[in-house]
């Protein structure tokens, strides 16, 4: 028997039918969403033929001014999202501040959050890259959205998902019912579900973190990596490294496949005392995703969910994948800071 073919769009039309009550605003979110992730996902795969088309310096053949990758991802995402009304304002991990709606255009209920294009630094070497994306409900009092819309616990997210530009495209979301993933057939341009009810193993084998900054990093990572790659064949160890050093494309294998992502905190930088990701943009809505899939995320204290953020572009440590490896790593930081 061969599989139902869904598209995206069904596949989010039908998840509402849950909510008699949904005007529909949420799902053509989501659908703007995966139409914005098409249009990166095309300029994506031609960043190798820029150069040689001439394509990268200021003005291209035809004059015009060429942007680069991670610019032309970021306003696509602004100018796909701005004008349709769903919207009450918008964050970027590019932009220092919450980005309006302008005033000639409606606003909505939403705010939403994205890192564009996350990885960006292995982009000329042909690795995936990926775009994260955060839905929150508006809960200020005013018409257009405001920083308290934004600095929202984790667990009070509407939807999440992120798309991951590897040999396929993908795009997984969850909105709270579990995760699915859609793969984007190119020809048709559609995103068909390929992978439904997502569920991350409860133990992984695979470790991926920047083990080169393993002696800035506290001593309890630092033994809980070192008992990851110490024989015991009883418990599965040792664990393979794996590290592609784009945050969607090692958490989605790790998703998949059953592991932990790490990037702890540097704790020999005082500037760099929380970690390099971002609460809101990275760890938030990969934490809604994994949990919905019955993993764990952690800043190996307390679940990233339940981080109340301060500020727009707060950094956290982040302990992610399987619920035994990240519960794991959370007794070693217990046990020796
Ligand atoms: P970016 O948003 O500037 O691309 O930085 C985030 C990326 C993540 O995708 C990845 O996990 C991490 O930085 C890799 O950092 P490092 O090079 O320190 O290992
Ligand atoms: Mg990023």
């Amino acid at each position: 028997m061969t599989a139902k073919i869904i598209t995206i769009e069904r596949h989010i039309l039908e998840q509402q039918r849950h909510f008699p009550e949904a005007t529909g605003e949420f799902t053509y979110l989501l659908y703007d969403i995966a139409l914005a992730a098409k249009i990166i996902s095309r300029e994506v795969s031609k960043a190798g033929l820029l150069e040689i088309l001439g394509l990268t310096g200021e003005e291209n053949v035809q004059g015009e001014q060429v942007m680069k990758l991670d610019v032309f991802a970021n306003e696509t995402m602004i100018r796909m999202n701005d004008h349709t009304g769903r919207l009450c304002a918008m964050a970027s991990e590019e932009n220092p501040d919450i980005i309006p709606i302008p005033e000639r255009f409606p606003c909505g209920k939403y705010v939403l959050i994205f890192d564009p294009l996350d990885g960006s630094s292995n982009i000329d070497m042909n690795v995936s890259v990926g775009t994260i994306f955060s839905v929150h409900r508006k809960v200020s009092d005013g018409r257009r959205g405001a920083l308290e819309d934004f600095l929202q616990p984790g667990y009070k997210q509407a939807a999440a998902g992120y798309i991951i530009y590897g040999s396929s495209t993908m795009m997984v979301y969850t909105s709270g019912q579990g995760v699915h993933g859609f793969t984007l057939d190119p020809s048709v341009g559609e995103f068909l579900l390929s992978h439904p009810n997502i569920q991350i193993p409860p133990r992984g084998k695979y470790y991926s973190t920047n083990e080169g900054n393993y002696h800035y990093w506290s001593e309890g990572v630092r033994r809980y990596v070192d008992y990851l790659k110490a024989s015991d064949e009883a418990s599965g160890r040792p664990y393979s490294g794996r590290y592609i050093g784009t945050l969607v494309a090692d958490f989605h294998r790790n998703l998949l496949a059953g592991g932990i992502f790490m990037y702890p905190a540097d704790t020999k930088d005082p500037q760099k005392p929380h970690g390099k990701l971002r609460l809101l943009y990275e760890a938030a809505p990969l934490a809604f995703i994994v949990e919905q899939a019955g993993g764990r995320a952690s800043d190996g204290r307390q679940d990233i969910m339940n981080i109340q953020p301060e500020s727009l572009h707060q950094r956290v440590p982040l302990f992610i994948g399987s619920r035994k490896d990240v519960d794991e790593a959370g007794q070693f930081i217990r046990e020796f800071g």
